[in-house]
This record gives structure tokens, sequence and C-alpha cells, in this order.
């Protein structure tokens, strides 16, 4: 399974500019706000040019990316009056429940084709707007669980009393409008937290968009030690959106959507020529989702032969055979021992396998062993067990 990254910001922020510039989708794109729940959804490969290197190696009969799903939810609408609040339909949670992070896409840019839903440029405020909607969205998710919850505990079970307890706290603070990324909870109060699907304990990263003159400024900002001091228009209001992320310890990058979608159409090099004319590294979208990896602790290991060459993600930390279970359940049941070597090794090795075994870079490591990101693993398991 890949992992599923839910856009979400505030009517016109550019969220379906970006789909359309990460998945090359042509979903259609409209100049006024939307009342209804339309969801765009598209499955991406991520990019890694560790691949192509392995294949040019092993001349496998396929190349197998890992995959990331983006949609891209309409509807969230902006509430500044919070007493009008009534957080996110149903419709809306169904969209973005079962993601895995939040990409949410801050407005920088002024047009005035299609202006502001709320009159002016303010990613901050735009961002403290949505994160009401979404833990007030939560708190209604707890409120319900606090009703079953209630009737049942009524036996005394001891387990019920704690999970009483926990919700309870969940709903204090929910209530003061912050959200669950930022409270601290045991094992036992995560496996309710799990079942209960929240959206503001999701990992987040931030997407701010900017005009396209702005954007090579704005990545300097974001990426400077020293951030100017008296910045000016959209710079300003990106590092106004930095110091947040910062606050929270989120990702944070800036993306031209509108930019990045109108180059989706050109020819890869010519689209790379441009790039390269404007100062920028790397296409947004291999940059949105290198930053969704960050975001959520993600690395990706390797597995290399005669019939495939493929990439898998884990969560940093995981050890060998919760990787041998990405490829396979019985993997990991039967997982006896993983042979690895890094795909740094390899490659500093002239990409031979023979020179790497004979320098000693192939390693035989046990169940214990925490996978890194770039190595390329062979599992020996035992089916029976
Ligand atoms: N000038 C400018 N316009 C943008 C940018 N991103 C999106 N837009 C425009 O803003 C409008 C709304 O974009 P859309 O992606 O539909 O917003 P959504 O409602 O968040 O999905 C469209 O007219 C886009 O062309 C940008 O980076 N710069
Ligand atoms: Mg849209």
């Amino acid at each position: 399974m890949g992992l599923t990254v839910g856009i979400i910001g505030l009517p016109l922020a550019g969220k379906t500019t970006l789909f359309n510039a990460l998945t090359r989708a042509g979903a259609q794109i409209s100049g006024y706000p939307t009342s209804t729940v339309q969801a765009n959804r598209a499955v991406v490969q991520v990019p890694d040019e560790r691949l192509s290197r392995l294949a040019e190696i092993y001349h496998p009969r396929k190349i197998v990316p890992t995959t990331i799903e983006f949609v891209d939810v309409a509807g969230l609408g902006q509430v500044a009056d919070s007493a009008r609040r009534e957080g996110l339909s149903a419709e809306f949670i169904g969209h973005i429940r079962n993601a895995d992070a939040l990409a949410i896409v801050l407005r920088c840019f002024d047009n005035p084709q299609a202006p502001h839903p709320a009159g002016s440029v303010n990613p901050v405020r735009d961002l403290d707007d949505l994160m009401a909607e979404l833990a007030i969205t939560d708190l209604a998710t707890v409120d319900k669980r606090l009703e079953t919850t209630l009737r049942k505990a009524k036996s005394g079970d001891k387990k019920l009393q704690e999970e009483l307890e926990f919700l309870k706290r969940l709903r204090e603070h929910l209530n003061e409008g912050k959200p669950v990324s930022e409270l601290t909870y045991t094992t036992a109060e995560e496996a309710i937290l799990r079942e209960l699907f929240l959206l503001t304990v999701k990992p987040r990263l931030y997407v701010v968009n900017v005009s396209e003159d702005a954007l090579a400024a704005a990545a300097d900002a974001l990426a400077s030690q020293t951030p100017p001091t008296a910045p000016s228009g959209e710079i300003a209001h990106v590092l106004a959106a930095r110091e947040r992320a910062q606050a929270e310890g989120a990702e944070i990058i800036a993306v031209s959507a509108k930019l990045e979608a109108e180059l989706g159409e050109l020819p890869e090099a010519e689209a790379a020529e441009y790039l390269e004319a404007l100062g920028l590294p790397a296409l947004g979208a291999d940059r949105v989702i290198q930053a969704g990896y960050k975001a959520l602790n993600l690395i990706s290991f390797l597995t290399a032969g005669e019939d495939e060459v493929r990439a898998w993600t884990v969560t940093r930390g995981s050890k060998a055979p919760v990787a041998a279970g990405k490829i396979h359940t019985d993997f990991e049941k039967g997982f006896i021992r993983a042979e690895v070597v890094h795909y740094d090794d390899l490659m500093a090795d002239g990409g031979s396998m023979k020179t790497t075994r004979e320098r000693g870079h192939v390693r035989l490591e046990g169940k214990d062993y925490i996978v890194r990101d770039g190595d390329i693993i062979e599992f020996r398991f035992n089916v029976s067990k």
C-alpha cells in the first residue's frame, strides 16, 4: 500500500492547480469557489533516480517505483466568525480521513481574476481559520465517541474508564482550538486515537503558493538561515508562514502552482531548462513528494534483480522483518535474515556486486537490523514457519 496525502486549503488557494501539477491529470480548475465537495484523486510515482541507475546494472524486466496518492478536496470554506463554525461535512471528512498526511495549501499570491475569498491575502490567518475548522470537526468526532463510551462505561470496566478520561482530555484540548498533534499521549491512548481518525493529529506539510515572479525569492527565504529583515509583499507572507511551520516543527515548501501546472504541459527537458533559468532545483511536484516523505518520516529501501528493480516505502526506524512484510506477509512471518548492501557502497564499487562482495560491503543482518534509506535488500525467509 502506498501512502495518501490529502491536499486541503481554502477556496482559490490553488489546490487543484497544485494537484494538476503533481499528477498532470488535468482536473478541472475553476475561477470561482465551489460549494459542493468534489475530490480529485490520482496515484503518482515517486521519482527515484537510484532505480534507473540500478536498472543499468540489472537490466530488469520492469522498474517499479513506489507510489503516492494525492487527493484534492474542495469545499472547505472560510468562516472567520468562530461562533458560526460548524466543522466539516461528513462527505469532506470521508475524502481525507484515511489520508496519512495533509498538505495544506496557503495562498500567498495575488490574482485579481480569482480574488481571495476573504478579500485579502494572509496565509497565517487562513491557516488559523482552517485549523479551527479541523479542530471543530475533530471535536464532533470525539463527542460522538464520548457518548458511546459513557454508555458502555456504566458497567465499570477499568479500560473504558481510562478511555473516558482520555476522551475528556482530548475534548478539552480541542475546545481550546489546539490540534491533537500538540497533545502528548500514551501508547494505550494512541490506540484509541487511531480508531478516531482525527484530522488534527495527521502530520501536516505546508505548501505556500506564490506567484511565478516570487518563486525564487520565496524558495530562498525558506532555505536561508538569515531571512531578509524587511521583506515585502509575498515574501513577508511566506516568512510569516515559515515562522508558524518552524514553531510546529512542520515541513514547509514554496511552489508556484500555476507555473508548475503550465510547466507540466511542456516536454520534461524544456521544463527543466526553464526551471534552471529561474534558479530552481527541481519541479515543485518532486519537492512536494520529498517534503511529504520527510514530514511522514518515511524512507525507501530497494530490491534489485533480473525480474524487477523496485523501491518500497517504510517508516524510518523500521526493522528488517517489517520491511520484508511490505513485500509479502510470508516474508515477515518466515523472516530468517536480510542480505544488505547500501546503494552508495554499490555505486562506489563501480556498480559491481562481485566487487562489493569482495570488499565486504554485503552484510548479513538479523531481525533487529534497522533499515536505512537506500539499502538494497534480499530477504531470506522460510515459508513453512
Ligand atoms: N497568479 C496565480 N494564480 C494562481 C496560482 N495558483 C492558482 N492560481 C489561480 O487561482 C485560481 C484558483 O485555483 P484552484 O487551483 O482552482 O484553487 P482551489 O480552489 O484551491 O482548488 C485559478 O484561477 C488559478 O489559476 C498561482 O500560483 N499564481
Ligand atoms: Mg479546487
